[in-house]
């Protein structure tokens, strides 16, 4: 029986409290333990808050690994390796975009203030690429700038950044290649300070924005085009974006990051929050003010910190109405659901066609009235919806309403707050890896509107 598996009974048969919490950032890693969930007591904070005083909380990047190190010769050594990607945006919809170590955004580079970093990087894409590791104020040849700073890695090639990092905040790695950022070479480099910011938060996530066109009959963007039809968080599209949960109770850091050609405004339903830091890194407190909305530009982080007072699955998303839907654009080849049918009768029909393709769950859409189509400019969200919560079910998505799946399009995510109860539902099997819902629903095939 593995140590990790001994770990996990021992906190289960404590109660579920330890296992449920947050992480600490601390342990440094070995051969032997890379980073993973779960590594040992350490890396559990207790419930509640105040209880790792000494210690940030481990970031938290939804649908996107964190990259393990080790020490060699005094350095955190990480490898990275940039290589094509295959990235499913929602059930039966894959792109093929370039990234690193299998996943786009690339993996996550979290870090202390004061350490000294070396990554190695090997480059396997077909074309020459270097690393530019945007706001940190590195030596001027490890700027990762092409023939300027060094000479571009070729295929096959290898080479090693080697820096100190005296700085602390929400920061990002990138090709300088503008169609290679476009193609979406890009992840977190988070820098925890040396002395936890206060007030101190209990969760902290990081989220990468970007945007792509994929023409019809391909699955490849055309980082060319100027008009984009899929809009990721995390190189995924709602309602495959796995949910923020908070304890309600908790303090809550949301980190955004935009490497695109958009800027997203940024959406939080039913709760105000402040931005405590930008790309610079964390702001002095007298700039902090309420807001609800944040302006992500492009090359910008924002980190965002809000209490998780009110219970609740709350909406984070862009808020400009294209980046709130999947594969919407003048592209209508490409379009899942065409609003080409206009009566209830052809356009589920034509749904029921497309969910038996990708093979998903089909829930009804919400009624219309029965003369619809003679009103002007109908349809506009009508027939547009499609549920797909099994297929798109992971533990964070448990005890959500039917056919919630059915709401969530585009650069959107859910954040709940919920009870602690909830909190262990959710984060046990988590925590075991299971990807299956704990029960097996009734047979979905149902009206949710009556
Ligand atoms: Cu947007």
């Amino acid at each position: 029986m593995s140590s990790r598996r001994s770990f996990m009974q021992s906190a289960l048969s404590l109660g579920a409290g330890l296992v449920a919490s947050a992480k600490a950032f601390a342990g440094p890693q070995n051969e032997h333990h890379p980073m993973q969930m779960g590594e040992g007591p350490h890396a559990h904070a207790q419930k509640g808050r105040g209880s790792h005083a000494t210690q940030s909380v481990q970031v938290d990047t939804p649908d996107v690994p964190q990259l393990p190190w080790r020490i060699v010769d005094g350095a955190k050594e990480f490898h990275l390796v940039a290589e094509p990607v295959k990235r499913r945006l929602i059930p039966g919809r894959d792109m093929v975009v370039w990234g690193y170590n299998g996943s786009c955004p690339g993996p996550t580079i979290q870090v202390n203030q004061g350490d000294r970093v070396r990554i190695v990087f090997e480059n396997r894409l077909p074309e020459s690429t270097t690393i530019h590791w945007h706001g940190l104020e590195v030596p001027v040849e490890m700027d990762g700038l092409p023939y300027i700073s060094q000479k571009p890695v070729p295929p096959g090639g290898k080479f090693a950044y080697e820096f100190a990092l005296h700085q602390a905040g929400t920061f990002f790695y990138h090709s300088h290649g503008a169609m290679q950022e476009m193609m979406g070479m890009i992840g977190l480099f988070i820098i925890h300070p040396e002395k936890p910011w206060t007030p101190r938060v209990d969760h902290d996530f990081g989220i990468v924005l970007q945007e792509w066109a994929i023409l019809p009959n391909s699955n490849v963007p055309n980082t060319a085009n100027m008009e984009f039809n899929w809009l990721t968080f995390n190189g995924k599209a709602a309602p495959d974006t796995t949910p923020i949960v908070a304890r309600h109770g908790s303090r809550v850091r949301i980190r955004l990051v935009n490497l695109g050609m958009d800027h997203h405004p940024i959406h939080l339903h039913g709760n105000t929050f402040f931005v405590t830091g930008t790309e610079g890194g964390r702001q002095p407190e007298a700039r902090w003010g309420p807001e609800n909305t944040v302006l992500v530009g492009v090359a910008q982080a924002r980190d965002i910190e809000f209490d998780a007072k009110y219970l609740g699955d709350w909406m984070l998303h862009c808020h400009l109405p294209h980046h709130m839907m999947n594969s919407m654009s003048d592209l209508i080849g490409d379009r899942m659901i065409t609003t080409m049918q206009l009566n209830d009768k052809d356009a589920l029909m034509q749904m029921q066609t497309f969910a038996d393709n990708i093979g998903v769950e089909h829930i009804h859409h919400a009624p219309i009235a029965p003369d619809a189509d003679k009103v002007p400019g109908f349809p506009q969200d009508a027939f547009m919806e499609m549920g797909m919560d099994k297929a798109v079910y992971r533990p964070e998505n448990y005890g959500l309403p039917p056919n919630w799946s059915a709401s969530v399009m585009g650069m959107m995510a859910l954040v709940r707050v919920v009870p602690d109860d909830l909190y262990e539902k959710i984060m046990t099997p988590k925590a075991r890896g299971e990807s299956q819902p704990p029960q097996q629903p009734e047979n979905i095939h149902e009206h949710p509107q009556g």
